[in-house]
């Protein structure tokens, strides 16, 4: 596999609803789409990086810059004999998974493609369908929310996750197990508590929550060691795995009990197939976070979703919960019955709008050999 050309696309996309976190508010999804051409085919792949350096230190200008400087001067004109071998191949690069992963991602969706393969397959994947839920953001009130969870229910998602933070979590919790009931329900803090919180969050510990994502620090792992033995809900890291050494340190340290994979957060599929796979021989469950991704960056997530770990469902949801229109036709859906169905075109296999993509486009990039 050769990449003769990498084009770099920063775009501004509407949110059909604004979406808020213990960080704050958006309203646009503003990110970079990375196109890679090689030996005639084509690959794609969506950055995960926010406008923000809230949820990780990354930012569509730092990605920007680390992929025009430094990681299309290496990935241009060489020879891969697998996408596996891009990650290593960038180690130079300290960090920056986000802008790794963006590229590594395309070069899985040309060598897909090159191959008339799903992508699905030539990851590993082992199902054609995977399970959806939501991530049910802070709302303006109590009863917003519960209109938010009773609309993503009626959906027919399968797993409902709320958005937590000091102010925000027991009466939040408490509302939507009264009206709900015993529904497969957990919390993201997005790292908005410390551990002088232990004993407010012990009092999620009676709402029999499925876990509690991210409590604590980023960066933290011991805090969370700490937290989780005083906890009787499991945490579930996010943020905090940046790298598969992290995890082993995180699963040896007891500082969590299941895992969300991001590729984005870890470098690529690569690094999250080895983060799976670690995750499996120490009997720690995983599923598939989400960045509020468009059509491309929700079909990689559907495939990668497809590996035999990922037995809870991920924030990977029906794309006309973000975008309408998507920018790729026809939008993701989720059946009645909370799954969606693996595409089987060749790669990410979704059509994509290149009209679309034009229109929503606020800066452009051409890197080729000279
Ligand atoms: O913490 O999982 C998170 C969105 C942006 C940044 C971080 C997170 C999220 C979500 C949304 O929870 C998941 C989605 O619906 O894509
Ligand atoms: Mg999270």
């Amino acid at each position: 596999m050769k990449i003769e050309r990498l084009e770099l696309r920063l775009l501004k996309l509407p949110l059909v609803h604004f979406f808020e976190t213990s960080f704050g508010r958006i309203d646009d999804k503003h990110f970079i789409i990375v196109r890679v051409d090689g030996e005639g085919a084509t690959g794609f792949g969506e950055c995960v990086a926010e406008q923000d350096p809230y949820y990780s230190a990354e930012t569509n200008e730092t990605c920007w810059h680390i992929i025009a400087d430094f990681i299309a001067p290496r990935v241009l004109g060489a020879t891969f004999g697998h996408p596996r071998e891009l990650f290593p191949a960038l180690k130079a690069i300290r960090g920056h998974n986000m802008a790794k992963a963006a590229v590594e991602m395309a070069a899985w969706d040309l060598y897909a493609k090159q191959r008339g393969e799903p992508l699905s397959r030539v990851l590993g994947g082992t199902r054609d369908r995977i399970a959806s839920g939501v991530s049910v953001g802070i709302q303006r009130s109590l009863d917003d929310l519960a209109a938010a969870v009773e609309r993503e229910l009626a959906a027919g998602y399968r797993r409902i996750k709320i958005k937590i933070k000091p102010g925000w979590d027991l009466d939040a919790v408490e509302i939507v197990r009264s009206r709900f009931g015993a529904i497969p329900l957990m919390v993201d803090a997005n790292a908005a508590y410390s551990l002088a919180d232990a004993n407010h969050l012990a009092r999620l510990d009676p709402f029999d929550l499925m876990m509690i994502e991210q409590p604590l620090d980023y960066d933290d792992v011991a805090d969370h060691a700490a937290l989780q033995r005083m906890l009787k809900t499991p945490i579930c890291l996010d943020e905090s795995i940046k790298t598969v050494g992290i995890a082993r340190q995180a699963i040896d340290a007891g500082a969590c009990r299941i895992i969300n994979i991001k590729p984005g957060r870890v470098g690529g599929f690569a690094e999250s197939i080895r983060l799976h796979d670690l995750c499996a021989s120490h009997g720690i469950p995983v599923w598939h976070g989400g960045m509020l991704e468009s059509g491309i960056g929700r079909a990689a997530n559907i495939h990668l979703s497809t590996l035999p770990n990922f037995t809870l469902p991920g924030d990977v949801a029906a794309s006309k919960r973000y975008f309408d229109p998507d920018l790729i036709e026809p939008p993701i859906e989720v059946a009645a019955d909370g799954t969606i169905a693996v595409p089987t075109a060749p790669g990410i296999g979704v059509a994509i709008c290149d009209d679309r993509i034009a229109h929503a486009t606020i800066r452009h990039q051409i890197c080729a050999l000279d």
